[in-house]
């Protein structure tokens, strides 16, 4: 298994929760230099033409991508402990939770629209500081509402880790580095804790990841 990485990749922290959840350790982890552009190199474009991180190999290939993919089949072929609960409506709401973060929130911040909003918009660094803060917020006050409901337990949906808590991880960790207070939001952060406080949570964080500063 290979799996293509960077250390601050957000969106490969959350396949690193979830490899780490499994107990699943790639043998091989390629760089890719996100700050160089190598995710638009010929060699990685061929491996995603999306030109993002993650991607996975698993055997013979072709390279699986998409975070959210790609969780879901490692639940699928390494189903303990399982990431969706059993029932449909549960599963509905964590797909939900999930999707909030990684199809509404984290996409507006990847380098490539950031690159937009500097190149083509012209648009200085405390403007676009403000859209990646205000599309951070945005979510995590969507996700605090949802979580303040009687379906959240120690974690998103009860007391079981999903794929909600890995996506909920990522967001926070993408709020701090992206300088947001999240003190308006007691129960993402309460959740957020209770996940870090899991090892395998706590070995995928982005500062833990080879080529990572000491703080970002
Ligand atoms: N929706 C994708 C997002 C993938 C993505 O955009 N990854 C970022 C890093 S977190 C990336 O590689 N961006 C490259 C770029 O924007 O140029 C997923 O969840 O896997």
């Amino acid at each position: 298994m290979k799996l293509f990485s960077f250390w601050r990749s957000l969106a490969t922290y959350r396949v690193r929760i979830a490899l780490n959840l499994k107990g699943i350790q790639p043998d091989e982890v390629v760089d890719i230099n996100l700050m160089k552009g190598q995710q638009r190199e010929a060699g990685f474009h061929a491996v995603n033409p999306m030109m993002a991180i993650p991607a996975l190999i698993d055997g013979e290939g072709p390279a699986l991508f998409e975070s959210l993919a790609i969780i879901e089949y490692l639940d699928e072929i390494h189903p303990h402990p399982r990431l969706l609960p059993s029932d449909p409506r549960g599963r509905a709401r964590v797909r939900g939770l999930a999707q909030i973060v990684a199809c509404d929130s984290h996409p507006l911040l990847v380098p490539r629209v950031r690159e937009y909003l500097e190149h083509q918009l012209k648009l200085d660094e405390p403007t676009r500081m403000a859209w990646c803060r205000h599309w951070i917020a945005e979510a995590l006050a969507a996700l605090e509402t949802h979580l303040k409901g009687s379906e959240t337990g120690r974690y998103c949906h009860g007391d079981a880790v999903s794929i909600a808590d890995i996506c909920l991880v990522s967001q926070a960790v993408g709020a701090k580095f992206f300088q947001v207070d999240t003190a308006p939001f007691p129960t993402v952060n309460r959740v957020v804790d209770n996940c870090q406080a899991i090892d395998a949570f706590a070995r995928a964080h982005p500062l833990k990841q080879p080529g990572a500063p000491a703080a970002a």
